[in-house]
């Protein structure tokens, strides 16, 4: 059991569901701590009958603390993680500014859990997209191997935090009532719109966001001959991100194999059939912590593909659930280790 644990970020769109995970599962800690910045700090929050406030996240604020799980913008995480380790504590961090360290393991527990025995203070969790993807193709990847990805996503709102939602209804509402409307948090009007842009200019072409789901999924696979070409999409829905993927495998695979294989996967929920209309959707999803598959397909262009269509709650499997997965395989570890001392 971890005698103290710090969670950076509470008050965030992912950071309450940290909170109510760490409270639903029963995480093992003695004590809890929540840090956020001035703005934040001095509000009270809930944790099951306790009521937490929220203290500075400053330089000193690590002091006596085990394990630190964070939910803030890359900057933040740059300059916080190092006080964090400085002090003695483990980061499981949810930004994308330590992704791509190569001293920092990128873990999906599903996936690679003995990737965290590497880490020297930092682990980060994946892009929300490339975590539902990463899901799905693992366990493909090790039965028959995968050449090459193409996959399409349609990104909830609730992606760019609490303000994304708010600008959703905003825009839903002025789109309505035949007002203006002078978006904020997205490029174009959200409400009943799709914007095929997330992040910015990155690499030929690509948004940062499609960028991460290249480099990313092939650093969680340990294998950068996979080629990925994404496209990132802004949809109006709030909470659950879909995406339509194609993977050209290494050797044949036949639609119903593959349903097999994910049916057996672990975080993995099929649902499959098309004839009583019941696939994936967002809606079904939210508040859910698997990924969830339907849509399994035989590419009929190709003798070596699978199409099919993926959805899972963003702030969850995508952020929230699979960060406190990888405080929970380092609570393991350290119940280990403390058994054995
Ligand atoms: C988004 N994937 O949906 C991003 C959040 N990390 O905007």
């Amino acid at each position: 059991m971890f005698d103290c644990v710090a969670l950076v970020g509470a008050t965030g769109a992912v950071g309450r569901i940290v909170l109510d995970q760490l409270h639903a599962r029963k995480f093992p800690m003695r004590k809890l701590r929540l840090l956020a910045s001035a703005r934040s700090a001095g509000t009270k929050v809930r944790f099951g009958d306790e009521e937490i406030t929220v203290e500075l996240l400053e330089p000193t604020a690590f002091e006596g603390v085990d394990l630190v799980i964070a939910s803030t913008p890359d900057e933040v995480s740059a300059e916080f993680a190092k006080w964090a380790v400085d002090a003695g504590a483990v980061v499981v961090d949810e930004s994308a500014y330590w992704r791509m360290d190569p001293s920092v393991p990128l873990v999906i527990p599903e996936v690679n859990p003995d990737a965290v025995n590497n880490h020297q203070g930092i682990i980060a969790s994946p892009n929300c997209s490339t975590t539902q993807m990463v899901v799905a193709l693992a366990p493909i990847h090790r039965a028959v191997g995968i050449r090459r990805v193409i996959v399409s996503t349609y990104q909830a709102t609730s992606g760019a935090g609490l303000a994304g939602n708010v600008e959703l209804e905003s825009s839903t509402k002025a789109a309505l009532g035949g007002e203006p409307h002078k978006p904020e948090t997205f490029q174009h009007p959200i409400g009943f719109n799709l914007i095929p842009q997330i992040g910015s200019e990155k690499h030929k072409g690509y948004t940062s966001e499609e960028m991460k789901m290249v480099y990313e999924t092939q650093k969680i696979l340990g294998d950068d001959t996979i080629a990925v070409c994404p496209t990132a999409v802004r949809v109006p829905v709030a909470i659950g991100h879909s995406e339509s993927i194609l993977i050209e495998t290494k050797e044949p695979l036949t639609a119903a194999k593959a349903r097999e294989i994910w049916e057996q996967a672990d975080g993995v929920t099929v649902v499959d059939d098309l004839d009583n209309q019941s696939y994936p959707m967002p809606r079904d999803c939210d508040g859910h912590d698997d990924v969830f598959i339907g849509r399994i397909r035989e590419d009929i262009s190709s003798d070596c593909g699978i199409a099919f269509w993926c959805v899972s709650d963003n702030l969850r499997k995508g952020a929230a659930t699979n960060a406190v997965q990888i405080a929970e395989l380092l609570a393991r570890k350290h119940a280990e280790k403390q058994q054995t001392a």
